[in-house]
């Protein structure tokens, strides 16, 4: 290991000269930033951008906190994400490397895309669907998905993608709530080994009379038995394949809608977040070349993510295609039909740069190293992880065992909300501090508030990460909902301050540690405790494979931290034989990393841990488990079977 240091306990890992020499992130970058922050995003827009028309004006903050940001200028985001790769001569390249869960394989080039996007958008425009239409689209991972986004950005209509694990109801909503004129969707998808449908919750969401939708496109993807509404439904392949494959892009104005995607704030009603085209697509593209490191020419990028959550938005289609990469799409599970599914496909195209979410990592980690290491991963240079926060453990295993000791690590915090990476070390510029965000990158203003809205700078104290200056891929507001857009992130810390919603401190070395959302905080006592934090306390214990805590209401001491722990496998013989034993010794553990105060006043042993289909775990639940309630709603669970599993083995149900 190339270790400069201790911090916090663990190594820090100092960039390769050998890729600082050719990284695109500078150093220069922060103070170039720092001194002229409009001059920096312009400079970054005409960069990474073709503008039809150029801006006049970076920004407009005027009418804050709505911004318009490019003023005046006009760009079209498929133009700039597939045909200007074609007239630049890399039509050959391959854009999209698709791998189907059951075995199938896709090549698409930058001119095969061309073709099917202008096809796609050419379908689109025969339905009727015009600029400014919304058309929510509802697919498995399969290219289809990219290029009916790319279809919709090139005619000017807001695509709404609602994720396909979404039920009937959750996509009704939403497809109400953006009044979507059509809807894109597929007979099915494959999902752990066999098919899996898709078209009866359409047909079970437009189940009302007063729908918007008129047509409803489907793909052929598992050749299913797929219920039929001939007036409304049509395959694909009948409209897309008999369209055209010409189709001019009309430039749009900077600030045309570009998608709405909808994401849960603490009420129950889903915020259709939305993003316009030149800001986004010009921090998209930025960020996947500073922070990846993405060279376009000689790199194999792979985000796992699904389209249907922003990270596939940002850096599966708009970033890595306006890049004009190469990037790998995968289908289905890590475990179909093996769990070394991934490493296999990382072998056969040769990834150089892998982002992924740290639920994965550590989904690996419990299924051992010894898999990966089947494997040939000589190839990856740059690991990423988004999501929630790494702990330190699943971050040195991640670049231990997938990295080859080699590969930095960049862990990138951002949002919905903020449409692209906001704070994250630069490969080959930051020296890795693993477990941390580390900095806001070059052209991102962040400051750590405490409750009384004060910025500070001291280490270890927890306060709330707020965004102190606007930045080009901010939501543009909630679709419909001006009033919510101010009242959620522009009035915790008056007008001045985007409240993100997380707690963070910094440590010693003025590195931010994210913290988890702030209503995960504890308060124990009146000391402020990171659920985040204590879970990196009991992984770090070589039994524990997963852990979450809450914060139950306490008569005592306010709230009391309660932890539900997964145990290894090559540990539960010694929980069989004494479980209270290896109990006391956890609580311990975690009194030794953290604190006694950190103490856990209960911990469950457990085998599932409810997590919603994006692998956040949704401690909403567990702390009605620790709270002793009837368990809320489990409608967003990936799987809604696991509370029984959890309640079933406490004895509680
Ligand atoms: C991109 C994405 C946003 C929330 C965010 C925070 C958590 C994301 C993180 C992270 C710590 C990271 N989060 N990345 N926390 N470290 N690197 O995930 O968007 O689904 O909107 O979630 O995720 O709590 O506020 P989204």
């Amino acid at each position: 290991m190339s270790t400069e240091s201790l911090s916090h306990g663990h190594p820090t890992f100092p960039p390769d000269p050998a890729l600082t020499a050719q990284a695109n992130g500078t150093e220069a970058m922060y103070a170039a930033a720092a001194d002229d922050h409009e001059g920096f995003w312009a400079e970054q827009a005409r960069k990474y951008l073709s503008w039809a028309t150029d801006f006049t004006q970076t920004l407009d903050w005027s009418g804050a906190p709505f911004a318009s940001w490019f003023v005046g200028g006009e760009l079209n985001a498929a133009y700039n994400c597939v045909d200007r790769h074609v007239e630049a001569g890399h039509g050959d390249r391959v854009a999209i490397h698709f791998e189907g869960e059951p075995g199938d394989s896709r090549t698409i080039t930058y001119a095969d895309l061309q073709r099917e996007v202008s096809k796609a958008a050419n379908a689109l425009e025969s339905l009727g669907v015009g600029k400014g239409d919304t058309v929510a689209i509802y697919l498995p991972m399969i290219p289809e998905a990219a290029i009916a986004m790319l279809a919709c950005a090139r005619i000017g209509a807001p695509h709404s993608v609602v994720f396909g694990g979404f039920s009937a109801e959750a996509l009704n909503t939403r497809i109400n709530d953006a009044q979507c004129k059509v809807v894109i969707t597929a007979d099915g998808g494959y999902r752990r080994g066999a098919p899996s449908a898709l078209k009866p919750a359409v047909d079970a969401a437009l189940d009302h009379a007063d729908t918007t939708v008129e047509k409803v496109l489907v793909v052929k993807r598992t050749g299913q038995d797929t219920p039929w509404n001939a007036d409304r439904d049509l395959w694909w392949s009948d409209v897309v394949d008999a369209a055209s494959e010409e189709h001019t892009p009309v430039p749009h104005d900077a600030e045309h809608p570009l998608f709405i995607l909808y994401t849960s704030g603490t009420t129950g009603k889903p915020k259709g977040i939305f993003h316009t085209t030149g800001g986004y697509l010009t921090q998209c593209a930025y960020t996947n070349a500073v922070v990846h490191d993405v060279h376009p020419e000689s790199d194999v990028y792979w985000c796992t993510a699904d389209i249907g959550w922003v990270t596939g938005h940002s850096y599966i289609v708009y970033g890595p295609l306006a890049l004009g990469a190469t990037q790998v799409m995968y289908e289905g599970t890590p475990d179909t039909p093996h769990q070394g599914r991934w490493w296999e496909i990382i072998q056969k195209y040769k990834v150089t740069i892998l982002y992924t979410a740290p639920t994965a990592v550590r989904t690996f980690m419990k299924w051992g190293h010894d898999i990966p290491e089947k494997f040939d991963l000589s190839s990856l240079r740059v690991l990423g992880s988004v999501g929630e926060p790494i702990n330190p453990e699943a971050w040195l295993w991640y670049r231990k065992y997938i990295g080859g000791d080699r590969c930095p690590i960049v862990d990138t915090w951002w949002q919905t909300e903020t449409g692209a990476i906001m704070i994250s070390p630069l490969p080959g510029v930051t020296t890795l501090e693993p477990g941390s965000a580390q900095k806001p990158i070059p052209g991102i203003c962040a400051e750590i508030l405490d409750d009384e809205g004060m910025p500070f700078a001291e280490a270890d104290k927890v306060g709330y990460l707020v965004l102190t200056k606007p930045w080009p891929a901010m939501l543009r507001g909630i679709w419909g909902d001006p009033e919510r857009y101010k009242q959620t992130y522009w009035s915790r810390f008056g007008e001045k301050y985007y409240f993100a919603g997380d707690g963070a401190k910094y440590d010693a070395d003025g590195n931010i540690w994210l913290l988890g959302r702030v209503d995960d905080v504890m308060n124990v006592s009146g000391h402020r405790l990171s659920t985040a934090e204590i879970e990196s306390a009991l992984v770090s214990h070589p039994a524990v494979a997963e852990a979450a805590v809450v914060g139950a209401s306490d008569e005592t001491t306010g709230q009391a931290v309660c932890a539900f722990v997964i145990v290894r496998s090559e540990h539960a013989d010694e929980v069989a034989a004494d479980e209270k034993a290896m109990i006391a010794e956890l609580r311990n553990h975690v009194a030794k990393e953290i604190g006694p105060i950190a103490k856990p006043r209960t911990i469950m042993i457990v085998t599932e841990l409810p997590k919603t289909r994006s692998g956040k775990i949704m401690r909403r639940l567990l702390k009605d488990v620790a709270e002793g309630r009837e368990i809320g709603d489990v409608t967003t669970l990936a799987d809604s079977s696991v509370m029984g599993v959890i309640k079933q083995g406490l004895g509680s149900d």
